[in-house]
């Protein structure tokens, strides 16, 4: 009777676990994902390739939510790879945030990540023919208020058997030249892009492929290869393509949608395209005839996918990105710089072979750790509102929210709704 009472109470506790969102504010096909929670906490305490306290060791490991003790930017040599059932809360680090330049990510088989607030900027001495984010298998991950710039092949590329994956408020920004690629979005098991900014890639901004939702996106100088690339391939594609804004820079060459076909089927609403590169924001709206959109097969009725909660318009699209989009709490020189681009409104903007175009990584202010008696994670302060114990490792105890005492206060650092 005991046992049968503790097991119900166990099983009541999983399901919620399991219908929780990731975070709030999370949304579409990886909104559920559980990350690290359930596992253990692991603060970063330096700014060192490896190594005890370092980033590349706090992923290693499942189950586990990573935390910041210091800010700065992270040069590595090697790809990180990251293990399952992984957070990253970069949210959590003081000063300016965290950069990590040199090389790409694998969350390939990363089951269950959650991303957030982070700059990941691959750059010219990362391998050649590898990206900057790459998903070529695993399910249930999302990216929220990421910066991913100077892929060498893609910069985020999500192909093969990924499943159930979001990436939302991320900047996908400046593929190195010559591959010049915003990323491969190809999988039959289905991802969101939502309010992301794509800019300043030669082509694929992003090219899509499979099951996929495009709501309320910025896309901001392509160049010649392509902003939106629908399938171009045999294969079948069923997309929502809903509320997104195209405006053309000065490395525009050709239209917002290119290389459709009738295997690619789209649902479109309300997309707005300014190609005329004139410093006015004052695009038009995409009529829905297959020709404005690539030569795909236009569609009547939306695929029933998770859907944003505010749906914006183009225009508070434009606003919303500018304002909010990348690792936002502190925007780095180059986020900065490629907003400015945005806001020229087509005058300004460059496909770049060499981050040292944009002087690097730029600097970034360490902050101060917090006090943090017990090392869990949470500050002594924090701990006081929170009703845990500053004296006792206790983060990751379950709140009656479902998340960890160590997601709450995460959580708290950061807005929560998207709207305008
Ligand atoms: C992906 O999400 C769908 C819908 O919620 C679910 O049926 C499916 O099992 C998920 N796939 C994985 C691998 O979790
Ligand atoms: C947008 O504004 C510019 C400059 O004011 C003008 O030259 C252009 O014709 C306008 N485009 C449209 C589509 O109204
Ligand atoms: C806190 O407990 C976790 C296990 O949940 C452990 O991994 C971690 O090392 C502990 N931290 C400290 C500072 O004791
Ligand atoms: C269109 C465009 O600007 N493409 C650029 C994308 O970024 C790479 C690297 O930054 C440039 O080399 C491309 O020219």
């Amino acid at each position: 009777m005991h046992l049968q009472h503790t097991l119900l109470t166990l099983l009541t506790l999983y399901h919620s676990t399991a219908a929780l969102l990731a975070f709030p504010g999370a949304e579409g096909f990886g909104a559920n994902a559980v990350g690290g929670r359930g596992g253990e906490v692991y603060v970063v305490t330096n700014l060192d390739d490896s190594g005890t306290g370092s980033l590349r060791d706090a992923v290693s490991s499942t189950d586990r939510i990573v935390v910041f003790a210091i800010g700065g930017v992270i040069n590595i040599e090697d790809r990180i790879v990251v293990s399952k059932r992984v957070s990253v809360l970069g949210q959590t680090a003081p000063g300016d945030g965290i950069t990590v330049y040199g090389n790409g990510w694998s969350f390939s088989n990363a089951n269950d990540a959650i991303v957030r607030y982070l700059r990941i900027r691959m750059g010219r001495g990362g391998d050649s023919g590898k990206d900057g984010i790459t998903i070529a298998e695993g399910s249930n991950m999302i990216f929220d208020h990421v910066s991913v710039s100077w892929g060498r092949d893609e910069t985020f590329s999500i192909s093969g058997t990924g499943e159930n994956i979001t990436v939302q408020n991320t900047i996908i920004a400046q593929g190195l030249e010559r591959h010049s690629c915003g990323g491969l979005m190809q999988t039959d098991g289905g991802v969101s892009l939502f309010r992301n900014l794509y800019i300043d890639n030669k082509t694929r901004n992003p090219k899509v492929k499979g099951v996929n939702e495009f709501t309320n996106n910025l896309v901001y100088n392509w160049g010649g290869g392509g902003g939106y690339i629908a399938g171009d391939s045999s294969g079948q594609s069923y997309a929502n393509i809903i509320g997104n804004y195209f405006i053309s820079g000065p490395s525009t060459t050709v239209t917002a949608f290119t290389r459709g076909n009738a295997n690619f089927h789209g649902y479109v609403e309300n997309n707005y395209y300014d190609p005329d590169q004139d410093g006015t924001l004052n695009g038009s709206e995409l009529g829905p005839s297959s020709s404005n959109y690539g030569g795909m097969e236009i569609i009547e009725s939306k695929y029933a996918y998770p859907a944003v909660e505010n749906l914006m318009t183009p225009d508070e699209v434009v606003s919303y990105v500018t304002e909010n989009v990348g690792a936002s709490l502190v925007r780095d020189s180059v986020d900065t710089r490629l907003i400015e681009e945005v806001l020229s409104y087509g005058a300004e903007g460059a496909l770049i072979s060499d981050e040292e175009t944009m002087g690097g990584p730029g600097d970034l202010d360490g902050g101060t750790a917090f006090t943090d008696t017990d090392g869990d994670g949470i500050p002594d302060d924090a701990e006081a509102e929170l009703g845990t114990d500053p004296n006792v490792n206790d983060s990751m105890g379950l709140h009656s929210s479902g998340y960890t005492y160590l997601e709450v206060w995460a959580n708290s650092l950061v807005s929560e709704s998207y709207s305008v």
